[in-house]
């Protein structure tokens, strides 16, 4: 039977966190809100808008803004990010995901991507990963954002594979919620993370002998 691993993108390839997080400072600040790397870590595997609805309410200013002036904001910190994007290339790839990535692809193991973000695609272009995926969740048309399990369940069946035959991997307690919601095993990347079913320091311990452990005990 066919089995498949579902990757997170930002945390999990590739550290784009800080470049989120410089973006939306640039916007804060500009709104007269002082936000921290504390308030970057619950924004991790959030929607653009929600991660706004976020730094607003961090700020007492839910209120402030309408429909209107919150998209302009959004759009405003888009334009940002993906100008920061420029900085990454191959070499922006975390440790083991690579590697992981081939042996995969070796084993006949089906790769998927579970990410919300909308610029995951030229992320991965960036990345030089395209080729690496087998499909690719799309994010414009994931109705309810992580830790609902909408975004995985949509990757397993792109992929063709039953969810109780899929490992998914996340840097975020949202993402590992929605893994584990939608009936995958999980893999968490960072030791605070809660409920996931096989939790590892960094992506530098990744690797398919230690998964495959993990899939079949
Ligand atoms: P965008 P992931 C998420 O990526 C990020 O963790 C989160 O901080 C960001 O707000 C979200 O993508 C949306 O990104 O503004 O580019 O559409 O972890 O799901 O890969
Ligand atoms: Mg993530």
């Amino acid at each position: 039977k066919p089995l498949a691993v579902i990757f997170d993108l930002d945390g999990v390839v590739t550290d784009t966190a800080h470049l989120h997080f410089l973006a939306w400072q640039r916007i804060a600040h500009e709104i007269g809100i002082a936000i921290d790397e504390q308030i970057n870590e619950q924004l991790k595997g959030i929607s653009r808008m929600g991660s706004l609805e976020r730094i607003l309410r961090s700020g007492g200013a839910e209120h402030r803004y309408s429909a209107q002036d919150k998209h302009r904001l959004a759009e405003r910190k888009n334009a940002f990010y993906v100008a920061s994007l420029q900085q990454l290339n191959p070499g922006s790839v975390l440790p083991g995901i690579a590697a992981l990535l081939e042996e995969l692809h070796r084993q006949d193991v089906r790769v998927g991507l579970a990410s919300v973000s909308l610029n995951a695609p030229r992320i991965l272009e960036a990345l030089g990963l395209v080729e690496q995926f087998d499909f690719c969740a799309d994010a414009s048309r994931i109705q309810r954002s992580k830790p609902d399990p909408e975004i995985f369940i949509a990757a397993c069946a792109g992929l063709g594979v039953a969810p109780a035959n899929c490992i998914g991997i996340e840097d975020a307690q949202a993402g590992i919620e929605s893994i584990n919601a939608s009936g995958m095993l999980s893999v968490g990347i960072g030791v605070q993370l809660l409920n996931a079913d096989l939790l590892l320091p960094d992506t530098a311990q990744l690797n398919w002998p230690l998964l495959q452990t993990f899939w079949l005990t």
